[in-house]
This record gives structure tokens, C-alpha cells and sequence, in this order.
């Protein structure tokens, strides 16, 4: 199996394919031999590419090589289906590579990304095959365009080894009169975009049932978007911003703008902005086959609520499926999203998806000014506008109305006899002082040289500037009675509301953060647990967020291993939200469950295992049996009004200070 991505050679290793000249486009075909033997030139190695009998690419080449691609607009679903199932059909890694080179001269550069990305992490057969990161491919969907031209000019005049890093300013898209743009260090913060495009990448609402059809996928669309919101609002707590307002008049204006400043290369056109107080209009665009009113939302919503309260679904035969305390979720989750999942597509629409292409054509609805959609049209963009988070917070209330329905948890589904959390204590490498937790600015440098199609080659390299914390470990005591197991779970909430009073936990449970979950083994008696915080299984590390970016920090061995499904999981930098210079009250809490109910049986040993809360293990069951969420993803039992009067003996809470500390730090390893 080859270790390097063999459909895109690295520029600096000069390795090129050895392409038959009936596959060149048109255009070149008559120039073959003389466009072959120029690459040729250049090359340390030559990669044979077989010549097999191509199968028709029909309506795939109907999106234009310069247009953009998104697979929220149904047509453009559709082609990267039939795409992704040419390239999964393919009876080997040879025709898959011949396919590849084919379709790559004459397939739209994202669809063709995207759908390639898709089957390899599909096959068996490329099970461990390296997918570029798209920051790799496709740079300027994470990084200021201006960038760009500065990065030619210094290829051309300065030699390697004396360019210096060129610096991405932190404050790029707005100036602080848009209050909205305190929290642009979290929205376009490039981990954070990484993750959200690998999440979609990895679950995927159309394309064959089997790439489709994951353990639990419509929960988990659910969960990670939840979390996506409670740690943004976490984020707007410690800023002094007030919770994000769902976006539920779709007949008022959006007070919030966005100018996402960003070029695309491959159509040479800026993204569309959003200017303030646009309204949502209908969409007629006869290109994308598009004509979307308002007010099918509209009815989709009341027909989603209107299943809700009912606690039932209608199917496409007119029968009834009823939403199961434990399994309803993921249906709505597929409904709402939704995916090919949805029990009925035509009833319930697809509210999810809409929303996000009617946002995305706001500027442009019917086409007349032949622009294209803007950054939340495209997973890989939408998290840095703001409206991506009232749209969203508006579908988590959908899920949350749901889960309201369901019974409250039990002092008996809660406790675990027999174990007692005594005490919970977080320690900060080089901090005197137990129970503060602290942030920083860190810049760090990436080479976004592959992305770049100019000459002469060599690493560009980008310093920009993201949160970062101070390395933590937990030490939590716990008591036995037994020697058991049992399953640690670890959550962060802001300890006031906006207004600095004390939550109601009816509340605040929709502000706990996930931080860790892991399995704990304990003996009888007393038991000392210590936990890095790096560990989490919620996150994955930086280096693999910005997988092989900086050359100058070799990945090694290790890293290659490191694969396509690995891209997934909440960027470490962020594990922790910014808190305040003055410092900012949290609540850890910490829970150890019964195994018993928690338990997946399975081996979940090999790649990419670490990141499972948000994004689940390839190929496996979700490794928790739990609900998503568990414990705060249902209402509190009755007479409970605090996250105090919540807790079992199995449960802890540790007040927490999260202190920033508003000083940048330069790369590791520089001056
Ligand atoms: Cu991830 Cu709306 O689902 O962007």
C-alpha cells in the first residue's frame, strides 16, 4: 500500500504521473506527448497510470471546473454521489487510481476532492491511504486572501530558507464595533473549520446506504452540533455576550453581517458577504435547481413539532414509527438533518440543509447577479459566520423540545452504588495554585505550499494566531466498595448566567461542554485517578488538525499512520474556553457511571479512537451506550433546580477559575 497520496505527488519531490494521452482533456490531447514530457522533465519518479476503459462521467461534468461546489444543493449531492460510487466501484487501487487521473483534469476541483475523500475513506482497499488535509488542497477556504498574493511574490523573489513567515493578522475580518467579532478567534479559528468539514466528510446524508447509514449518526448530528453550541456560548459568556438567539423569525432581518474576506482560487471570485439586516428570501436558481420558498420551512417546522409532541413520525406508507425514549433521537436527527435516513422526506423536507442553502443565497437569490453562495453554503466555511450558530441554535431547540419530552433520569440511572467522587482537583503545568485553568494566544506557522499552483515550488509558510491553554492534568479520589469499573465523565459549565446570577440546571445543562470520557479501572477502597488533559477524548492533537502542514515539525511515522477518519475531532487549542484576565467562574463536573449501562462490547483498539465523542470510531459502534450527552441531555428530576441538588454520590462538582492571559506567544521553536 503506498504511504504518500498518490493522486497528488508533493510539489518539491517532483513526482508525476505517467498519464496515457487518452486521458489528457481534449484541449491537450493534441499536444500529448509534448505536455507529458514537459512534467516528465522534472520528475524523480513517474508514476504509471493504467489504461482501462473509462466509464461515462455524464451529468458529473455538468458543474463547471471554475463553478463552486456544495453538497447542501441537492443537484450538486447528487453528481458527487454518482461520483463517489465510480470511484467506490472500481475493482482495485490501480483502476481507482487510473479513474482518479481522469476524472481529475475534467471534474470541478472540490467535487472532485470531495467525492474522491469520500470513497477512499470508504474502500478497504484504502484503509490506510493519506488524504491530504483540505488546507492542504484548498487554502483559501481558510485563510485570508490576501495571503495568497503575497505568497506568490515571495516564491518568485525570495530563495527557500530565507522566506519568513508571513503573518496573518488575529483581527482580519472585523473591527470591534461589530460586538459579533469577539468571538472571530473561535469562529474562524482553522481546527475548528478542519473539524466540521472531516465531521461531514465522515457522515455524509446522501451517497450509497452503506456509506450512509453509521451507528447512531442522526444522534451524533445532534450531539456535535449541541456541543458546537454550548461551547460557543461558553465562549459568549466569557466575552460578555448573552447566549446566541435562535434564529426563529425567518421574516425579520439578521442584524448580524459577515465578510468573510476570503478568495476563491479555483473560480478566481471573492465569497460573497452578508451585509446587516438582510431577510431570508425564496430562492429560484435555475442552475444550482434550486426554487425553495420561506415558507416550506415554514411547513416543515410545524410538521416537525407537530411529530415532536406527538412522539411520533409519520413514514412515506402513512404508517407511524414512535420516537423511543432512546432511539428517537436519532431518527429526528436524520429527519432533521436531514440525511437519506429520513423516514419521510417529503412530509418533514429537509430543514436542516434548506436552511443553510437559503442563508447561503441570501445576497443573490434569484441568481441575477450570477454570484454564488456564501461560506455557509460549504461545511468547510460555514462555522466563521455568525449566523451559522443562531441557525443551529435554532435546530439543537428543535432536538432540545424533543428531549424535554423524555422521562428525567432517575436517582437510580444516575448513581452508581457503592462509589463516592470524594475529590476533584485540576493542577496547570507551571501555575502555583490548584483549580485555575489558563489561555493564551499562540501563533503557530503552516506551509501552504501544496495548495498553491505556481512556480517556482517550495514551502510558504503562514504564522496566524489561535487560542491556545496551559496544559492540565485532572486528580479526581474516588471510593469503592468493589473492585469495578466504571466510565469517567468529565463536563465544564460557566458557574453564572449572562446576568451573573446562579443557573437553574434546566438551564445550565445546555452549557456543560464535554471535556473527557474514559474508562476508569478502581480497586476497593481508596482510588487516585489522574488524567491528562491532552488525553481527551473529545479532541485531537494540533499537529494532526494541521496534518503534515509544517514541514519544519516533521510528523514522522507515527503521524502517517494517522489517517482520513483522524481529521475528525475537536481542535485541542480549543478544549478550553477563553475565560476572562480577571478570571471566570466555572463548575467542573465529574461523574463516574456504571459500566454496566454504559458498556459497548467491542474492541475499539487501533486508529483513530481518540476523538469518539464528536465524531464515533470508524467502522464501529459508538463506544458509549448512553445517551449522547448523558447525564445533562435530559430535564432534571422533579424538585431538582440546581446542579447541587442533582448530584449523586458518584458525581462531583469543583469550582474552576478559567483565567486568560492576553499575551501572544510566538511558534515553538522560534525567537
Ligand atoms: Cu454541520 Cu449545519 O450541519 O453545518
Amino acid at each position: 500500500r503506498p504511504k504518500e497520496p498518490v493522486f497528488m505527488p508533493k510539489g518539491d519531490e517532483k513526482k508525476v504521473f505517467d498519464v496515457p494521452i487518452s486521458y489528457l482533456s481534449d484541449k491537450y490531447k493534441p499536444i500529448g506527448s509534448q505536455v507529458t514530457a514537459r512534467f516528465g522533465e522534472e520528475a524523480s519518479e513517474q508514476i504509471k497510470v493504467k489504461q482501462i476503459s473509462m466509464p461515462p462521467l455524464g451529468e458529473i461534468v455538468d458543474l463547471k471546473r471554475d463553478d463552486n461546489f456544495s453538497v447542501f444543493i441537492p443537484k450538486h449531492r447528487r453528481i458527487a454521489g454518482k461520483l463517489t460510487n465510480i470511484f467506490l466501484g472500481m475493482r482495485n487501487v490501480d483502476d481507482l487510481l487510473a479513474v482518479a487521473v481522469y476524472a481529475r483534469d475534467r471534474v470541478n476541483p472540490y467535487l472532485f476532492n470531495y467525492a474522491l475523500s469520500v470513497a477512499i475513506l470508504h474502500r478497504s482497499d484504502t484503509d490506510n491511504l493519506d488524504i491530504p488535509s483540505i488546507i492542504r488542497t484548498f487554502p483559501d477556504k481558510y485563510v485570508d486572501s490576501k495571503v495568497f498574493k503575497e505568497a506568490r511574490e515571495d516564491a518568485n523573489v525570495v530563495p527557500q530558507g530565507a522566506r519568513i513567515p508571513i503573518e496573518i493578522p488575529k483581527d482580519y475580518t472585523a473591527s470591534d464595533l461589530d460586538e459579533e467579532h469577539r468571538l472571530a478567534y473561535f469562529r474562524e479559528d482553522i481546527g475548528v473549520n478542519l473539524h466540521h468539514w472531516h465531521w461531514h466528510l465522515v457522515y455524509p446524508f446522501e451517497g450509497d446506504r452503506s456509506v450512509v447509514d453509521k451507528d447512531r449518526r442522526g444522534e451524533l448530528f445532534y450531539y456535535m452540533h449541541q456541543q458546537i453550541i454550548a461551547r460557543y456560548n461558553f465562549e459568549r459568556l466569557c466575552n460578555d455576550l448573552k447566549r446566541v438567539e435562535r434564529y426563529v423569525d425567518w421574516d425579520a432581518e439578521i442584524k448580524e453581517g459577515y465578510f468573510p474576506k476570503l478568495d476563491n482560487l479555483v473560480s478566481s471570485r471573492a465569497w460573497p458577504a452578508r451585509v446587516s439586516n438582510q431577510k431570508l428570501q425564496n430562492v429560484r436558481r435555475e442552475v444550482e435547481g434550486i426554487n425553495m420558498d420561506v415558507d416550506d420551512l415554514k411547513r416543515w417546522r410545524d410538521r416537525i413539532y407537530d411529530a415532536i409532541h406527538s412522539g411520533r413520525v409519520q413514514k412515506s406508507d402513512g404508517s407511524l414509527i414512535t420516537l423511543t425514549e432512546n432511539e428517537g433521537i436519532d431518527v429526528l436527527g436524520n429527519l432533521v438533518e436531514a440525511s437519506i435516513l429520513s423516514p419521510n422526506p417529503e412530509l418533514y423536507g429537509e430543514i436542516h440543509n434548506m436552511g443553510h442553502i437559503l442563508l447561503s443565497y441570501i445576497h443573490d437569490p434569484d441568481h441575477r447577479y450570477l454570484e454564488s453562495f456564501n461560506v455557509i453554503g460549504d461545511s468547510a466555511t460555514a462555522m466563521r459566520d455568525p449566523v451559522f450558530y443562531r441557525w443551529h441554535a435554532f435546530i439543537d431547540d428543535l432536538f432540545q423540545e424533543y428531549k424535554s419530552s423524555l422521562p428525567r433520569y432517575t436517582v437510580n440511572q444516575l448513581n452508581n452504588p457503592g462509589i463516592t467522587v470524594q475529590n476533584v482537583q485540576v493542577t496547570s503545568q507551571g501555575l502555583n495554585g490548584a483549580n485555575t485553568l489558563q489561555t493564551f494566544w499562540q501563533q503557530s506557522d503552516v506551509d501552504l505550499s501544496r495548495g498553491m499552483d505556481f512556480q517556482p515550488r517550495g514551502s510558504v509558510f503562514v504564522r496566524f494566531t489561535h487560542l491556545q491553554y496551559r496544559p492540565f492534568t485532572y486528580k479526581i479520589q474516588v471510593q469503592s466498595s468493589k473492585a469495578t469499573q466504571g466510565t469517567c465523565r468529565i463536563f465544564m459549565a460557566p458557574k453564572y448566567d449572562e446576568r451573573g446570577n446562579p443557573w437553574l440546571l434546566r438551564d445550565q445543562r445546555l452549557m456543560f461542554i464535554e471535556l473527557d470520557k474514559f474508562t476508569v479501572n478502581l480497586r476497593a477502597g481508596q482510588n487516585t485517578i489522574t488524567r491528562n488533559a491532552a488525553q481527551s477524548t473529545v479532541t485531537i492533537p494540533f499537529e494532526r488538525s494541521y496534518r503534515d502542514l509544517d514541514t519544519s515539525r516533521p510528523t514522522g511515522g507515527d503521524a502517517l499512520a494517522q489517517f482520513n477518519f483522524c481529521g475528525c475531532g475537536w481542535p485541542d487549542n480549543l478544549l478550553i474556553p477563553k475565560g476572562r484576565p480577571e478570571g471566570f467562574a466555572c463548575e467542573l463536573f465529574v461523574m463516574i457511571s456504571n459500566i454496566d449501562d454504559d458498556r459497548v462490547n467491542q474492541t475499539i483498539s487501533g486508529q483513530c479512537n481518540d476523538a469518539y465523542a464528536y465524531c464515533g470510531v470508524k467502522d464501529k459502534l459508538y463506544p458509549d451506550r448512553r445517551s449522547m450527552g448523558y447525564p445533562f441531555d435530559r430535564m432534571p428530576r422533579n424538585g431538582v433546580e440546581t446542579l447541587q441538588q442533582f448530584l449523586t454520590p458518584n458525581m462531583r462538582v469543583q469550582d474552576v477559575n478559567l483565567v486568560f492571559e492576553n499575551k501572544t506567544y510566538r511558534p515553538r521553536g522560534t525567537q
